[in-house]
């Protein structure tokens, strides 16, 4: 493998999505920006060290050169270039809402009930993965570092191999990786696990993740050896040598500490506290999904207020929903649910002068974002299950005064970083999550300072730059006894003593 450090090597960023959409109105093409947290952990990335993007723009129709201008002017500033893959109805409907959505999502995020494993979507799936391994070998140059991204492309270092693809390349995994026993009921089980042999370097988000997935190889390949016990290890499976490694993702800790103090964000963060005088706020922020266990959450709200009354009138929990994926029924249904919940705890407490939940359903300006996490002092991350979670992280950074309070669940993958520091709830017990609520509401400002300070220590040693350089530096070790696992960095579950 290449030396990055060596100009002229470029770093080739593989996604589903690219970082911007592209939308035709009145017969014209415009872009937006892209949501979510693989856009907001790679963006700074790609700005600081240049390269090129490859990933669908979020159309299916054909690729025209007005589209292409578009996207040019998208990152004339940014200092690296985009390259879209042209994906048609078919392609969205199979793979993107099927496989992807339907098929791989839920299950590695332990919810095997929400599945459908339709037959169609896996020729789907090699089929688009097809597509961008095209794009790539089109786009890249012998020296460039190509990193694949997320449940969407597992099998694209296969298809790369077999279009004759000699670089090395690897491949993140920005979700979970699900237990054996979830994991082997995926009707393409083997061949899924064989193409992601395929890669040279796999990362994942915790320990655990890469337990499930070394489990999962030992199942199809009895004669797996496995050499070396830091944060990457060798496998070895017949002729494949394969890195896996543990890469916990970060955020841009420094641009979150400088932004959340300026001045547009100050104003906006003292109107929010005009508004709702004398609160404490508790603040959620989530896209639409129901991984994220919305609606548990405005359950144990509800149970809080139930229980302790003298919360009524002191606390007031802001949810933000960022709209995604409202096409797919389930998502659809999802936001009528918790439009309803909103509705019956809001009209069976709300007094006057006190609204109990405030809800907002849309995309924040990063000011507005911004302001939010500085106004509230209580961040209630609840998630059913989770990659990693960085709304935990952005809120810990965006934290000046240094006296927010976070709750998080254990099943997100920030949980094994955070653990010591944040309030750990198990999402599914509403009384345990209320009574952290409680407890949050009551914790002396001493506490609420120690607890962030260990959290910023962490948000901001292990940011969205040591990430990268980890990963990078993973891919072209020559020796891998220089990757300890990071300090405190181990799966809660783990230091439970049973
Ligand atoms: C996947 C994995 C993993 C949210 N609302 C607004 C907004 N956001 C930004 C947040 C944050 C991002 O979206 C959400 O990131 P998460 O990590 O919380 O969740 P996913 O989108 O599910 O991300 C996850 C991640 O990939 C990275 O590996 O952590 O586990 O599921 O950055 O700030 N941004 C703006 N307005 C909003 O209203 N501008």
């Amino acid at each position: 493998m290449n030396d990055l450090s060596t100009a002229g090597d470029r770093l080739v960023v593989v996604s589903n999505r690219l970082p911007v959409v592209l939308r035709k109105i009145d017969g014209s093409w415009s872009f937006s920006p892209g949501s979510g947290g693989l856009v907001s952990a790679l963006a700074p990335v790609l700005r600081n060290r240049g390269g090129i993007w490859i990933g669908w723009p979020g159309s299916v129709e054909a690729e025209t050169s007005a589209m292409q201008e578009v996207l040019e002017e998208a990152t004339r500033h940014s200092g690296y270039t985009l390259k879209s893959v042209a994906l048609d109805m078919r392609d969205k409907n199979d793979f993107y809402h099927g496989f992807a959505n339907e098929v791989i999502w839920p299950l590695f995020h332990d919810l095997q009930s929400h599945c459908n494993f339709a037959p169609r979507y896996w020729d789907a799936y090699t089929r688009v993965n097809r597509k961008f391994a095209d794009v790539i070998i089109r786009s890249v140059g012998p020296d460039d570092f190509i990193w694949v991204h997320d449940y969407h492309l597992m099998a694209v270092g296969r298809e790369l191999k077999a279009l004759g693809m000699g670089a090395q390349v690897g491949f993140f995994l920005h979700i979970p990786f699900p237990p054996p026993d979830i994991y082997m009921k995926l009707p393409w089980r083997f061949p899924l696990l064989r193409a992601l042999l395929e890669y040279d370097l796999i990362g994942f988000q915790t320990l655990r993740d890469r337990r499930n997935f070394l489990q999962c190889v030992r199942l199809i390949a009895p004669d797996l050896t496995i050499s070396g016990k830091g944060q990457v290890v060798t496998l070895r499976v017949g002729r494949r040598e394969v890195r896996v490694g543990t890469f916990p993702i970060g955020i841009d800790f420094k641009e979150f500490a400088r932004d959340s103090q300026n001045e547009a964000v100050a104003r906006l963060a003292r109107h929010i506290h005009r508004d709702l005088p004398g609160r404490q706020m508790i603040l959620g922020v989530d896209r639409l999904d129901y991984t994220k266990g919305i609606t548990h959450r405005f359950e144990a709200f509800r149970n809080a207020l139930q229980r302790f009354p003298e919360l009524h009138h002191r606390t007031t929990l802001v949810q933000v929903v960022v709209p995604s994926r409202e096409d797919i029924p389930k998502y659809h249904s999802l936001k009528v649910e918790m439009e309803q919940l909103v509705g019956e705890i809001n009209g069976q407490f709300t007094q006057s002068g006190w609204v109990p939940i405030h809800y907002i359903f849309r995309s924040l300006s990063r000011t507005e974002l911004l302001a939010y996490y500085r106004a509230c002092h209580i961040a209630l991350v609840t998630p059913l299950k989770d990659g990693m979670n960085l709304v935990a992280k952005e809120f810990c950074a965006a934290n000046p005064e240094g006296e927010g309070v976070l709750i998080l669940s254990e099943f997100a993958g920030a949980a094994a970083q955070l653990q010591k520091a944040a309030l750990l709830v198990n999402p599914y017990n509403v009384e345990e999550v209320a009574e952290a609520i409680q407890r949050a509401i009551h914790m002396s400002a001493g506490e609420r300072r120690a607890r962030m300070h260990k959290l910023k220590r962490f948000v901001r040693d292990y940011d969205i730059f040591w990430w990268v350089d980890a990963f990078l530096r993973a891919a072209i070790a020559k020796d891998l006894s220089n990757f300890p696992v990071p300090e405190d960095y181990v799966p809660h579950m783990e230091t439970i003593s049973l």
